[in-house]
């Protein structure tokens, strides 16, 4: 059952069929799989899929844009089903996605992961400045930036934000956490960020460890 309803959802996305991936979405909770499975397991395989399909050429804008609204049905669903834990704070995190750059389905379920793990996040949203991140940084009081990168063309904004912190004597201060599909560790390690995760499990294990020292 549950497999199916993995297939069910990675189905709906490839289709950008908004309803079926609202179903899906509603079944796989009430069925009682974890949210966060249910994003790994179902949709992401789906819109990974489409933007296969999409480099390809084989599918064109509307059909992504089409997926994507189906992904954003499925994701803000299940995001609402995380439970914030209010009670621990595990930590500061401020987070947004990259300036140019307007993918944020990644960056809101990392959001809420966190968020469900007792971290205090401050989500800037999308198309975020190096200096909106230092400002916000700041005001927030974080001890981690994270940001979100998903074109190759946006990813230098993540070095930006070394060079600026450095440049303002602020990297000791804030911890650095880069994502998105096009990043790698090693860019991490080559732009001097304190840490790379390829999912949002990863992410919030990697920060626990970052502010452990
Ligand atoms: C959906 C999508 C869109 C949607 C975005 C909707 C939205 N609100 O987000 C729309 C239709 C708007 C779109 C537009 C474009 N897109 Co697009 N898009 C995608 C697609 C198919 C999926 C992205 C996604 O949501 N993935 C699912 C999420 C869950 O995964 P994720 O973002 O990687 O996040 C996870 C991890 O990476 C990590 N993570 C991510 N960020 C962070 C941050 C931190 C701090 C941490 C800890 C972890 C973390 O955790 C997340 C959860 O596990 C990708 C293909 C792909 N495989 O990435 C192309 C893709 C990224 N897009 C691409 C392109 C080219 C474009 C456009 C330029 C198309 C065009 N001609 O207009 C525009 C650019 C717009 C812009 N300026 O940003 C290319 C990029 C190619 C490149 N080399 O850079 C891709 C790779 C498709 C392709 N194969 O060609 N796109």
């Amino acid at each position: 059952m549950t497999t199916e309803i993995y297939e069910q959802a990675m189905e709906s996305i490839v289709k950008g069929d908004a309803a079926l991936a609202e179903e899906m979405a509603q079944k796989g909770l009430g069925e009682g799989i974890e949210p966060i499975e249910l994003i790994n397991n179902g949709f992401i395989p789906g819109i990974n899929k489409v933007g296969e399909l999409f480099g390809m050429g084989t599918l064109f804008l509307p059909e992504l844009i089409q997926a994507a609204t189906a992904m954003q049905t499925a994701t803000e669903l299940i995001n609402d089903a995380i439970p914030d834990n209010e009670a621990a704070s595990g930590g500061r995190i401020i987070i947004g996605t990259v300036a140019g750059d307007v993918h944020d389905i990644g960056k809101t379920i990392v959001v809420s992961l966190f968020k469900a793990n007792g971290f205090e996040v401050k989500d800037l949203g999308r198309d975020v400045s190096v200096e909106q991140f230092i400002e916000g940084a700041d005001k927030f009081n974080a001890d981690i930036i994270g940001t979100s990168a998903l074109l190759t063309t946006t990813m230098p904004e993540q070095k930006k934000l070394e060079e600026s912190l450095k440049k303002a004597g602020l990297k000791s201060r804030f911890k650095t956490m880069v994502g998105g599909a096009p990043v790698t560790r090693r860019w991490a390690k080559r732009i001097g960020a304190d840490a790379f995760a390829e999912n949002a499990g990863d992410g919030v294990r990697l920060a626990r460890e970052l502010l452990a020292g």
